[in-house]
């Protein structure tokens, strides 16, 4: 189901600015990259800034691998991601442990380039392929009770230095309430730049929801529950005063310990700039009507 909202980003919006060549040397090199490659990136390629692939691999938020923003990068080569198992239970007509190739079979990958902004205030723009949750979750199959769907992240302790360390309450776990998740902009990526998506970005598969929070965008998925209560989240788990379940970007609303209304444009190396942070991250034209009368100025 492409093209079902408006993508106000084109390839000139990628961060960082400097590896053009090797963009063009990963579409070259790579077999296979069909419909993505197809959608006009030879064409955009005279409007891109320089590719950002090594920016989105080397500053990473995985605490699974350390709490570094190198750490990830360093470590996550040890993530063992074959096979891999998705167990989706709870209210679903077809619950079960799927492989990743059963799960996401005969759905549609799409390349978006969303906004990601980590609630730490910095901010990049990842060109994401990727498949909308609502097709997975349409596939096995929602029931009329379910309210809310719960993720988790695979724990592997032996492969995992900040697991050993137990620097948050493993497994991490994340939720979205039932609509949020249907909503189109929602995906579960697969890849990035046409490229399997990093051990570091969460691979096999990892949830991407450009309008709130980078936390929210559970990575390396092993649990898909359908719930009627909404699940715990890690994040809020940690520190319910700081971290909310909802956790929509919104530039009026401080973190206690951090202003929201800018953030740092990671990628930018000398030229490394703030720019204004946007309500729910450039999305509301998109997202607003989910939250009718909500009051947004908590920090949710
Ligand atoms: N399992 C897991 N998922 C996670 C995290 C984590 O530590 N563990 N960090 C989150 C945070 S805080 C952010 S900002 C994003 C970072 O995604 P990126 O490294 O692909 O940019 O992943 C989110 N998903
Ligand atoms: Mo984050």
């Amino acid at each position: 189901m492409a093209h079902r909202w408006k993508n106000d980003l084109t390839h000139a919006d990628v961060t960082p600015k400097e590896a053009f060549l090797n963009r063009r040397q990963i579409l070259a090199g790579t077999a296979g990259l069909g419909a993505i490659a197809a959608a006009g990136l030879a064409e955009a390629q005279e409007d891109l800034q320089p590719n950002s692939l090594e920016d989105i691999t080397s500053y990473n938020n995985f605490y699974e691998f350390g709490t570094g923003k190198s750490d990830p990068a360093a470590n996550a080569h040890k993530l063992e991601i074959e096979p891999w198992s998705v167990k989706v239970d709870g209210l679903v007509d077809n619950p079960g442990d799927y492989s990743s190739a059963d799960l996401l079979d005969g759905l549609t990958v799409e390349e978006r380039i969303y906004r990601f902004r980590c609630v730490e205030a910095w901010a990049m723009v990842v060109p994401w392929n990727g498949i909308e949750l609502a097709d997975i979750l349409n596939k096995v199959g929602i029931q009329s009770e379910a309210k809310y769907v719960a993720f988790e992240t695979v724990v592997q302790p032996e492969n995992m230095i900040g697991v050993q360390r137990r620097v948050l309450d493993f497994p991490y776990v994340e939720g979205l309430r039932i609509d949020e998740a249907m909503h189109p902009l929602t995906i579960m990526a697969t890849g990035i730049y046409g490229e399997p998506i990093a051990k570091q970005n969460g691979a096999p598969m990892r949830l991407v929801v450009p309008w709130k929070y980078g936390f929210k965008s559970i990575k390396s998925i092993v649990r898909i529950s359908l719930t009627d209560y909404e699940p715990p989240t890690s994040w809020n788990k940690a520190n319910a005063r700081e971290y909310g379940f909802y956790s929509n970007v919104n530039p009026n609303v401080d973190h206690p310990r951090w202003s929201q209304s800018s953030h740092r444009v990671i990628g930018g190396g000398l030229f490394a700039s703030r720019e204004p942070t946007l309500m729910f991250n450039g999305y509301e034209a998109e997202v607003a009507s989910l939250y009718d009368g909500m009051d947004l100025s908590e920090f949710y």
